[in-house]
């Protein structure tokens, strides 16, 4: 049974009352962690180490992310084997996936900060530069989808900028931001400057939104929690970066290549048990090459490697929109039921027939379940896709005209002919009801610093 505790100051503490951790691979509880409820103590260590962190350059910070990615990598499988026992995603896809990207965003972000170049105005009677000074303490909070792949994804830029942190992980997932504190321990990193605090969302999670001195939040999560982190954070006029929920459509258009389309369109929607908000859940196929495709599709989902879903309970809100697909009209075409052993386990799941306006094809599900439709022309295709209540992602499968039809969806990223192919310095995020701000690149640096221009004009 792992003990988590909060790092606070440099130091690991417990506390009375705490929260069982429970595995979705067989039920079983691996883990137990504070039920925090107040943060003041660990704000007022980060305001404290903040100063110090705030005035070494650019170079010094990205020189200590450089030493956090050294010390994550040789710690790799350890971060991979506690990530798939906290989630239930195979190995792999802990140690390919999450571990490989985390490693990857303290390695990104030190490289991208040494590479940072002035940004000056000319005019023709003065001289304008830009300094970008750190916001203080930032809050982060983030899911149990890809938990420590998501937190360093914000934590990363939050330190190069100069920051201190509060970072509160998932309650579901909180194995890897506890070892995360111990390698940090491991390599002297400075004291309070990262603080992670554990427990439920509307207790600790809300105590951090609403603290006076916690100056910006970076949140990933659903969009309905996104709704409440907002109504808080925006009266105080906190800067606020929301990475929300989606719905996204995968087009496979007549002119698809079928050898790269059939495993990048199942991939696209069962990685990770769907759990990923850039999942492709809602697959359209041209009239045309449907009777083809389906098959094809159905054969290599079949053959995934796909573990269970988060926990029993979101299992049960899975499994209602299945029930709720077969109300409205839906034929199950492949799976649809539980897997009878212990854990979380539901079988992959595709749906045809369902109308694009139906619940099931335009509610985020967030399992492995995904509705296919069928369309007769491009911009029928364009209509379905754009026509949900979030703006996320998406992908199109065409030899020839991926990229018209790409600009014309209604999302904040669109892959053509591949699928969640990762370039660390583009924007990410979404639009609707997928969020507010980008993540990625000097949009991450943007958000966690504040631009201050300075004129000079010689006397
Ligand atoms: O989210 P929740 P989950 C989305 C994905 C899905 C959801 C699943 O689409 O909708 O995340 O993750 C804390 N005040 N994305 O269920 O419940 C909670 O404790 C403050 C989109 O974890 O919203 C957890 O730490 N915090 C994303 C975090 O919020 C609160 C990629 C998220 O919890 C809180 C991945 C409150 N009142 C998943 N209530 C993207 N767009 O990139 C809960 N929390």
């Amino acid at each position: 049974m792992i003990r988590v505790e909060n790092y606070i100051g440099g130091k690991h503490v417990s506390l009375q009352e705490t929260l069982d951790d429970i595995s979705p691979l067989d039920s079983a509880i691996i883990a137990t962690i504070p039920r925090t409820r107040n943060v003041d103590d660990a704000v007022q260590c980060a305001i404290d180490s903040q100063k110090e962190w705030g005035s070494l350059s650019i170079d010094q910070r990205a020189d200590w992310l450089d030493r956090i990615a050294d010390v994550l990598q040789k710690n790799i499988e350890d971060i991979a084997k506690l990530e798939s026992m906290d989630t239930g995603k195979p190995y792999e896809v802990a140690r390919n996936v999450d571990a490989e990207r985390s490693v990857n965003n303290f390695r990104f972000f030190a490289d991208f900060g040494r590479g940072m170049t002035d940004e000056t105005f000319e005019m023709k009677d003065a001289m304008n530069y830009v300094i970008r000074k750190p916001i203080g303490v930032v809050g982060l909070i983030s899911p149990w989808n890809l938990p420590l792949y998501l937190l360093t994804w914000k934590i990363a830029p939050a330190l190069l900028m100069g920051n201190s942190i509060i970072a509160k992980p998932s309650e579901i997932t909180p194995l890897t931001a506890h070892h995360f504190s111990k390698l940090l321990d491991e390599i002297d990193f400075p004291k309070g400057v990262v603080n992670i605090v554990h427990g439920y969302g509307p207790e600790v999670g809300q105590a951090i939104v609403e603290h006076p001195d916690i100056k910006a939040i970076s949140f990933t999560g659903g969009t309905m929690t996104g709704r409440i982190v907002a109504s808080t954070a925006a009266p105080m006029f906190k800067k606020l970066s929301l990475e929300l929920g989606g719905k996204n459509s995968t087009i496979v258009l007549d002119d698809a290549d079928f050898e790269s389309a059939v495993p990048g369109v199942a991939r696209s929607g069962f990685l990770n048990s769907g759990q990923i908000c850039l999942c492709g859940s809602r697959i359209l196929i041209h009239e045309s090459i449907y009777d083809k495709f389906v098959p094809l599709l159905l054969e290599e989902v079949s053959n995934m490697d796909i573990g269970p879903v988060i926990s029993e309970e979101h299992r049960t809100k899975v499994l209602s929109y299945i029930e709720l697909a077969k109300q409205e009209g839906g034929q199950i075409l492949l799976g649809g039921k539980i897997i009878d052993k212990p854990g979380a386990w539901i079988e992959p799941t595709v749906i045809a027939g369902l109308p694009t306006n139906s619940r099931t094809s335009t509610e985020e599900i967030f399992g492995p379940v995904v509705t296919l439709h069928s369309f007769s022309s491009d911009d029928e295709a364009i209509e379905i896709a754009n026509s949900t209540e979030y703006g996320l992602a998406g992908s199109v499968w065409s030899k020839k005209r991926g990229r018209q039809i790409a600009e014309r969806i209604e999302s904040g990223m669109v892959w053509v002919n591949t699928w969640l192919h990762r370039d660390l310095r583009v924007p990410f995020g979404g639009v609707k009801n997928s969020g507010v701000g980008r993540e990625g690149g000097m949009w991450s640096l943007g958000f966690f610093s504040e631009a201050i221009n300075i004129c000079v004009m010689e006397p």
